[in-house]
């Protein structure tokens, strides 16, 4: 079983805007759409699109709680949250600009966690999470939720013995590196900042590699590349129609994870989770792709040894 843990939990709403965004202006909307937020969210979306079985944990607040349920449902996701009474969920505002690809995101801080809130988390967790599973942690952190509360959820999932994925960033990311866990995907800046080099990434992350498993780097369009066991392999990404690249990296985390779950190559796992992420952007929202498209763009998709 895969769990993914949204700490910080988020609905995006879609502003499809007439025109472009506009300063000075009153910039007018065509439309508005609800989808899920979150990286854990996307995360699991994208492994029920694998067909692994996996459970959403995390928070929700019980103002709009109806609201984020009703996306999640409608997308297929399982989940278990946590509910923090009178909190509403946060929103993330996704711009997409009349015939321009590519998204303008804006969130929400979200609501204040309570240290009672993040017991009743740790108890879900200790009491569903076993050795041979596979825990996501993935997103922003919320306010109240600090680095000694990341700590020990850390610290918790290893001694239950599970592999544990983190698709955080800035100080969480440096928290997870420090306390070591299997998986992480910094982007290229904050490799930088985990392993200061004076060249390119390659050296800090084949250095990163030898405490964590799975080092991946995104780069966008450009693909990724991965550092495991000693070796580097660079992976292309196809070339589509850039719609919405809102969730692509979670929608790469999510398929990887998946394929891991269900011990694929690494090539397999790298160049299926390239091909989900391509097929991704093509959709005007934060989650939806179609794998039996996206398994003929793995086709394209190279995954290169580098050392
Ligand atoms: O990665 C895309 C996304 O999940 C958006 O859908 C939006 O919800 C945002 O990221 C949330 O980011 P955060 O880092 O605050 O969890």
């Amino acid at each position: 079983m895969i769990y993914t843990i949204t700490l910080n939990p988020t609905i995006d709403r879609l502003l499809f805007l007439e025109g472009t965004l506009t300063k000075g202006k009153n910039n007018r909307l065509r439309k508005v759409a609800y989808d899920i937020g979150g990286k854990g969210h996307h995360g699991s979306y994208a492994m029920n699109q694998s067909g692994v079985k996996n459970q959403a944990l995390g928070f929700s607040g019980t103002i709009n709680a109806s609201k984020l349920e009703k996306i999640l449902s409608d997308k297929g996701i399982n989940y278990d949250f946590v509910e923090v009474y009178g909190k509403p969920t946060r929103e993330s505002y996704v711009i997409l600009e009349e015939k321009v690809g590519g998204s303008i995101l804006i969130t929400e801080k979200g609501f204040n966690i309570t240290d009672y809130d993040i017991g009743l988390l740790f108890e879900k967790i200790e009491h569903k999470v076993q050795r041979e599973d596979m825990v996501l942690i993935a997103g922003s952190v919320p306010p109240g939720f600090d680095l000694h509360d990341l700590e020990n959820l850390l610290k918790q999932l290893k001694k239950i013995g599970c592999f544990i994925a983190c698709d955080l960033s800035g100080e969480a990311l440096k928290k997870a590196v420090e306390i070591g866990v299997d998986f992480i995907k910094p982007n290229q800046f904050e490799v930088q900042e985990l392993i200061p080099s004076d060249g390119n990434f390659l050296e800090p992350i084949k250095e990163l590699s030898k405490k964590i498993k799975y080092v991946i780097v995104s780069l966008g369009k450009d693909g990724s590349v991965c550092s495991h066991a000693g070796e580097v392999h660079q992976v292309s990404a196809p070339t589509v129609e850039l719609v919405n690249d809102t969730g692509a990296g979670d929608c790469f985390v999510g398929t990887f994870l998946a394929s891991l779950s269900l011990s694929k190559s690494l090539a397999e796992c790298l160049s299926l989770a390239s091909a989900c992420a391509a097929n991704q952007v093509q959709y005007n929202d934060s989650t939806t792709f179609n794998i039996k498209d996206a398994r003929k763009l793995q086709k394209e998709v190279t995954v290169k040894k580098l050392s």
